[in-house]
C-alpha cells in the first residue's frame, strides 16, 4: 500500500492558520490588531477635533492600517530606516511614536517632538527610531530612501530602508529617479506604494497609463509585488519577503498594497464631488480592521469581551493624549521664523 503523503501534507497546511504559516504567534497577531485599532481611534478623534475647530488640519490614514501594520512588523524597529508619508499614522504608531506626540503635532504645540509645532500635522518623524520626517512635496522621500540605501550599502550594515507613498506620487519624477538609482545599485530599499485609488480627486485611470504601479518595477530591474493592502497578514507576508531580500543584499522591491481611502483626502476635501457613496460603502465592507477582527475571532485569538477591553483602553489613551495636547503651551510666536529642526544660521536670519 502506498501512502499519499502529499494529501496529508496538504491537509496539514490547510489546517494551519495563516499567521502560523507566516511565523507569527497568536500574541503578535493580537498586538497587530491592537495597533490598528488604536491608530483608528486616534485618527477618528483627530477628525472630530478638526470639525470642532480645535485644530486647523487633519490628513488621515483611515482604511490603510492593514498594510501599515504589516510593514511595521516586518522591519527591525529602531534599526531599519523608515521614510513614511502623511497617511502613516498606524505605521509610525506601531513603530513607537506615541499618541501624545501625535496629538501635540496635530495641535502645533511647542512640545511636539517632531518639529516643536513648526511642521504641518502628520509630518511623522522620530530620530531615535530612524523615522525620517515626511516632507510636504509628495515623493521627495523616494530618492531620499535610495540615498540612505546607498549609505547603508557603502557602510556594509545589515539595515534596510522602507519608504511609503501613494500611487499618485508615482507620477512624480522623484519616483522614477529614486527607483532607477536603487535598481542600478541593488540598494536595500523597499518601496511600499499604498494604492488607495485616488490622488485627491483624481482617479487611478487619470494617474497612470498602466493598470498597476507594480508593473513599473520591470523598468527598474526589481520585483513588483501586488497584494491586498487591507489584509494585514497578506501585507506582512509580502513585506517580510521583501525585507529579507533587501537584508540579504539581493536588492530593492516595489510593493503595491491595493487599498482604499474611505474618508476625504484631508479635512479640506469633500469627496462627494468625485465619487459615489455606493463605492465608499462597498470598500467599508473591506475595512482592514473589520477583516483583522474577524480573523482573530475565527482563530480564537480575540473574543468580544477582550475587544471591548481594547476599545476602553484605546478610549483612555486617546482621551489622555487629547487632554495633554490641548493643555500644552503653544510655541512663542517669534519661533515661527526659526527653521524646523534648528535655528537658521545668522546670515540667513538677517536676510
Ligand atoms: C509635489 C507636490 N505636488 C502636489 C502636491 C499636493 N498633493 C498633496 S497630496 C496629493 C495627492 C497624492 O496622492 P497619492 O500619492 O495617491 O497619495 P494619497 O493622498 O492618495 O495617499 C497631492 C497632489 C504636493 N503635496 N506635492
Ligand atoms: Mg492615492
Amino acid at each position: 500500500m502506498t501512502l499519499d503523503l502529499s494529501e496529508n501534507l496538504e491537509s496539514k497546511t490547510r489546517a494551519e492558520p495563516r499567521h502560523v504559516q507566516l511565523g507569527l504567534h497568536d500574541d503578535q497577531v493580537l498586538e497587530m490588531y491592537w495597533h490598528m485599532l488604536l491608530a483608528r481611534r486616534i485618527d477618528e478623534r483627530m477628525w472630530i477635533l478638526h470639525r470642532q475647530h480645535e485644530v486647523a488640519f487633519h490628513v488621515s490614514g483611515i482604511g490603510q492600517e492593514g498594510c501599515q501594520v504589516g510593514a511595521a512588523y516586518a522591519v527591525k524597529r529602531g534599526h531599519d530606516f523608515i521614510l513614511p508619508y502623511y497617511r502613516d499614522l498606524c505605521l509610525t504608531l506601531t513603530l513607537g511614536l506615541t499618541p501624545r506626540a501625535m496629538m501635540l503635532a496635530l495641535y502645533g504645540k511647542a512640545g511636539d517632538p517632531m518639529s516643536g509645532g513648526r511642521q504641518m500635522p502628520a509630518h511623522y518623524s522620530a530620530r531615535q527610531l530612524n523615522i525620517v520626517s515626511v516632507s510636504s512635496p509628495v515623493a521627495t522621500q523616494i530618492p531620499q530612501a535610495s540615498g540612505i540605501g546607498f549609505a547603508i550599502q557603502y557602510e556594509k550594515t545589515d539595515q534596510v530602508v522602507v519608504t511609503c507613498f501613494g500611487e499618485g506620487s508615482t507620477a512624480e519624477g522623484d519616483f522614477h529617479e529614486g527607483l532607477n538609482w536603487a535598481g542600478i545599485f541593488g540598494l536595500p530599499v523597499i518601496f511600499l506604494c499604498q494604492n488607495n485609488q485616488y490622488a485627491i480627486s483624481v482617479p487611478i485611470e487619470r494617474e497612470m497609463p498602466v493598470k498597476n504601479v507594480a508593473d513599473r518595477a520591470y523598468a527598474y530591474g526589481m520585483p513588483g509585488v501586488i497584494f491586498d493592502g487591507n489584509d494585514f497578514l497578506e501585507s506582512y507576508g509580502a513585506m517580510k519577503l521583501a525585507v529579507a531580500r533587501a537584508r540579504q543584499g539581493k536588492g530593492p522591491s516595489l510593493l503595491e498594497a491595493k487599498t482604499y481611502r474611505p474618508v476625504p483626502h484631508s479635512s479640506d476635501d469633500d469627496d462627494r464631488t468625485y465619487r459615489s457613496r455606493q463605492e465608499v460603502e462597498f470598500w467599508k465592507k473591506r475595512d482592514p480592521i473589520l477583516l483583522a477582527r474577524n480573523y482573530c475571532y475565527s482563530n480564537n485569538i480575540l473574543d468580544e469581551d477582550k475587544n471591548q477591553e481594547f476599545e476602553e483602553r484605546a478610549r483612555e489613551i486617546v482621551d489622555d493624549a487629547n487632554e495633554f495636547a490641548r493643555a500644552a503651551p503653544y510655541p512663542p510666536a517669534q519661533e515661527a521664523l526659526n527653521g524646523v529642526w534648528g535655528p537658521l544660521p545668522e546670515i540667513e536670519r538677517a536676510g
